[in-house]
């Protein structure tokens, strides 16, 4: 039994396809986790989410999904919330019957994963961690955005998902000074939510900052999330994507799986047990 984590394939299906067969996935008994950004900017978003929930399906808890901002998006112009951006690419699914079945399977995936596989502990986010959240701050800190996200209105934190993208530099910590509880504990799951889905890089203040680039060409004064000590779950190896300039990395604590894809690079998949790397080429056609 093989346990495999693979990239952020953002509807390119034909490439997922193809990785899949070459890792030789044994859906009977293989694990297989994805570390979101299943859809959008890519041409095949409905083919990958009709094919994730199948898995789902079929593997049951030996499939795990966490979520990604593209797929916090598209849950947000489903449910009539977000505005369509200009290089979505979502229109299958939207117009798709099944429609509020993916997206509702989509909506009840979580936003952090943990297991232990093989004697080590992993934990599965699609960006990063907060520095200093222990694994019970970060469970609990997902779990209260998951319970927004299913609640009767998602609105709220699907809101927060808009203003973190509008003012990404601005710092989750510094907004919420001199605020009341309510207002703070909106700060909190913002902070929590762009820590999860969105973070890459962070300014002398641990603020997020947008800067998407690579890391040895940042400007001064920011660093990478998983630099900063303490680091979440320290004892954990984090496996996570969102970030195609840092590409493939393989470190003792750190999986990052996104290899660009999307934009002419490659998915990636990496089996957990002995850190064996298969890598596919795009082949998926843009229109
Ligand atoms: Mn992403």
């Amino acid at each position: 039994m093989a346990t495999w984590a693979i990239g952020d394939v953002h509807g390119c299906f034909s490439t997922l396809d193809a990785l899949i067969g070459r890792i030789g996935l044994d859906v009977r008994r293989d694990r297989l986790w994805m570390v979101g950004d299943l859809v959008n900017r890519g041409p095949a978003s409905l083919q990958v989410l009709r094919w994730a929930r199948a898995r789902d399906r079929e593997m049951g808890d030996r499939f795990q999904v966490v979520l990604g901002n593209h797929d916090l998006h598209l849950i947000a112009r489903h449910l009539g919330i977000g505005r369509e951006r200009p290089r979505d690419t979502l229109e299958d699914v939207l117009s798709a019957a099944d429609r509020a079945d993916l997206v509702g399977w989509l909506r009840l995936c979580p936003f952090i994963h943990f297991e232990r596989v093989e004697d080590a502990d992993y934990v599965m986010v699609h960006a990063g961690l907060r520095p200093g959240w222990s694994p019970l701050d970060a469970l609990e800190a997902a779990e209260r955005l998951q319970r927004q996200l299913q609640g009767p209105s998602p609105e709220r934190l699907l809101r927060h998902e808009r203003q973190r993208k509008d003012h990404s530099a601005r710092s989750g910590d510094d907004s919420c000074r001199n605020t009341n509880s309510v207002s703070r504990q909106g700060a909190d799951s913002a902070a929590a939510l762009s820590a999860l889905t969105r973070t890459r890089m962070l300014d002398s203040k641990r603020g997020p900052h947008s800067y998407k680039g690579p890391p040895e060409r940042a400007p001064r004064g920011l660093r990478s999330w998983f630099d900063i000590q303490p680091r979440g779950c320290p004892d954990h190896t984090v496996i996570c994507g969102h970030w195609a300039a840092l590409g493939l990395q393989l470190r003792p604590a750190l999986i990052a799986l996104d290899t660009g894809c999307v934009w002419g690079g490659r998915l990636t998949a990496v089996r957990l047990d002995d850190h064996r790397v298969v890598q596919q080429d795009c082949i998926d056609r843009f229109s």
